[in-house]
């Protein structure tokens, strides 16, 4: 898959993944021993999670703990991160309205105190 010759347009990938972005996978040994297609990052981390018995915990607390921090990546950092990248880096150059760019620094700073400050339950 490459973007450069946008190969998330081609038909496969969009039955793989209607959105047209990366992550998608499909496992071979889904659910019932059948294929199982998937998109989104935390969907997909869950699915793994639970196919393997690994990265999330069983406690309910610790469990909706990870949970929390999976959401905070996609809703938070995976978009503000992608859009200050867009202004900063990839197209910052054709806007002459530096406000875009400066919100995105803003707030991705602000996602990063965020993981700086939280100090994480010790776990065993
Ligand atoms: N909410 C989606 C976001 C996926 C996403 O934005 N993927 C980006 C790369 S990190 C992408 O495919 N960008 C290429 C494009 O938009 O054409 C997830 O968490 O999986």
């Amino acid at each position: 898959m490459s973007f450069e010759t946008n190969d998330q347009l081609s038909p496969e990938f969009l039955s793989l993944n209607p959105n047209n972005k990366i992550p998608a996978i499909l496992d071979p040994q889904g659910p019932g021993g059948q294929p199982l297609a998937l998109f989104e990052s935390g969907a997909i981390l869950v699915y793994l999670a639970e196919k393997t018995g690994r990265l999330l915990p069983k406690d309910p607390a610790a469990r909706y703990e990870t949970l929390q921090w999976v959401m905070f990546q996609m809703g938070g950092v995976g978009p503000m991160f992608g859009q200050l990248g867009f202004f900063h880096k990839f197209a910052g150059k054709d806007y002459e309205d530096k406000r875009p760019r400066d919100r995105y620094v803003a707030e991705s700073r602000r996602l990063l105190k965020v993981l700086d400050q939280h100090r994480p339950a010790a776990s065993g």
